[in-house]
């Protein structure tokens, strides 16, 4: 059997190992959600950080729905390889800022323990767009989501982020300890307000003191995190046994550029992130949304284009001529809805995107990407859309994005293959659109009226409705392929 990697490991040379003594370092930051991105980004800048300038910011990490992580990283000593793909070939690091990894179904009390111990100043999330909570009508706390609900029916054992971070602060303030940062890494605008919010509502149902101590003493920076970290294969796996000459179960792989844009408002400290790149602003707002709109809106539109016409990769979408127009158009209609981002040049960062999406050796599926469309499309499609309208800009680019995702809702290939959504919204999907056959306007009208998803001035614009729904029709009736050439033939006339 072979060997596997850990702290007794000795790597060979070319491989980069952690520049700093890891034992005896307590965990400063507890980070829910410790998937691949998070391994990727965060966990490698706080890795640069500890070499840089040492302190106790080792990383507790958390895995919320599952023990995988746990099981793959602590018979590890939580190390792990980081792939970097680029065209002149793969290079390998061994990152060592985590410690270890407690799974929260299996041990809350030990990750209530760990949220609640002296020495956490930071808690960190990365748990996607679904898991906060959030009304998709309101933008505050979701009441009804299962995990919600069940956590303001009995706080003080909570199973959602939201509530063991509330159980977490009361059990601090209880035994007189200072309250943490709260720092979320997810894709949504405004993330750290949007936190804020939602922790303040949960707080508030249940304990107004704690609500008002919260407000007065938690801050909630927010941060733009951008790094394409494909999930990993069996050929990642493969690959870093090369690499490395052992065997590691929590490998990932990742691509070179990396970007951490944060606020610099912390309660309690921080780990000397800028040693890894990071950039401390007072407002991240203009850079989310450039993020948010440019990368993501494209990423979005090309996985569901390019799903349906077949490209399992973002790289295959990329060598797809007429597809990557559309990509290149999406990205410079979306920056006209973006005020001046200091120090950015757009069209520059735009044909930055278009070098990584059609980095050669990065295998990022549109599969992948196409996930949890009702949760991505109102901060990536939707939001741009409105500006949009009320800037006067055409609606063209994100007419087809949404034709694109209609047409993929419909859970079905051009092969008659099924797919599975993988969208926490797919039963209220199919409920809306049994009965709409492969009539596009129907689909349309079903789609547009999903509680919560479109907001009004777009549903009652002709020109929205229509657009979207003659580009479905062409989707439907001829084929996605039919449908990206005729969308570049009109977009060039
Ligand atoms: C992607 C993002 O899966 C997706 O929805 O758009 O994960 C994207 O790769 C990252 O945000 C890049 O930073």
């Amino acid at each position: 059997m072979t060997e596997r990697l850990s702290a007794r490991t000795v790597l060979p040379a070319g491989v980069g190992a952690p520049g700093y003594e890891r034992a005896g370092r307590k965990s400063g930051i507890v980070h829910l959600g410790t998937g691949a991105f998070h391994k990727a980004h965060q966990a490698v800048y706080t890795d640069d950080a500890l070499a840089a300038s040492g302190g106790d910011w080792m990383i507790t990490g958390v895995s919320l729905r599952s023990a995988d992580v746990a099981g793959t990283l602590n018979p590890q000593d939580g190390l792990y390889t980081l792939i970097i793909r680029d065209g002149e070939g793969d290079a390998a690091r061994v990152i060592g800022s985590i410690s270890n990894v407690l799974a929260a179904p299996e041990e809350p009390e030990a990750v209530l323990d760990a949220l609640a111990a002296p020495e956490t100043r930071i808690v960190s999330l990365t748990i996607t767009e679904k898991g906060y909570g959030i009304d998709a009508r309101t933008g505050g706390l979701d009441r009804a989501h299962p995990a919600i609900a069940a956590d303001l029916a009995d706080p003080r054992q909570p199973r959602s982020a939201i509530g063991l971070i509330v159980e977490a602060l009361r059990r601090r303030r209880e035994r007189g300890l200072e309250p943490f940062t709260v720092l979320c890494c997810d894709n949504l605008p405004s993330n750290g307000r949007v936190v804020a919010r939602l922790v303040r509502e949960f707080t508030r149902e249940i304990d107004a003191a704690l609500a008002d101590y919260i407000a007065d003493h938690v801050s909630f920076p927010s941060t733009m995190v951008d790094r394409i970290t494909p999930a990993s294969t069996d050929k990642t796996q493969e690959d870093v046994r090369r690499l490395i000459g052992c065997e590691d179960r929590a490998t990932v792989e990742t691509e070179p550029f990396t970007q951490w844009i944060v606020e610099d408002d912390f309660v309690d400290g921080r780990p000397d992130w800028e040693a890894g790149g990071a950039l401390f602003v007072k407002n991240v707002a203009p850079y989310e949304k450039m993020k948010l709109r440019m990368l993501n809106g494209s990423h979005s539109m090309l996985a569901y284009s390019g799903y349906i016409a077949g490209h399992k990769y973002v790289r295959d979408v990329m060598a797809d001529g007429d597809l990557g127009a559309l990509v290149a158009r999406h990205m410079a209609e979306a920056a006209k809805t973006l005020d001046p981002v200091p120090g950015v040049d757009l069209s520059q960062y735009a044909g930055d995107l278009g070098r990584r999406f059609a980095n050669p050796v990065m295998a990022h599926e549109t599969y992948q990407i196409a996930m949890d469309g009702t949760q991505k499309l109102p901060q990536r499609i939707i939001e741009p859309a409105l500006a949009a309208q009320e800037r006067g800009l055409a609606l063209d680019a994100y007419c087809f994005a949404v034709a694109a995702w209609m047409r993929y809702a419909l859970g079905v290939d051009e092969a008659g293959e099924r797919y599975a959504l993988r969208d926490p919204r797919e039963q209220d999907i199919a409920a809306a659109l049994s009965g709409c056959g492969r009539d596009a306007s129907m689909i349309v009208d079903a789609l547009l009226a999903l509680p919560g998803l479109f907001p009004a001035p777009l549903v009652e614009a002709r020109e929205w409705r229509r657009g979207i729904a003659r580009r479905l029709a062409v989707m439907l009736g001829e084929g996605m392929g039919a449908a990206i050439a005729a969308e570049v033939r009109e977009h060039r006339a």
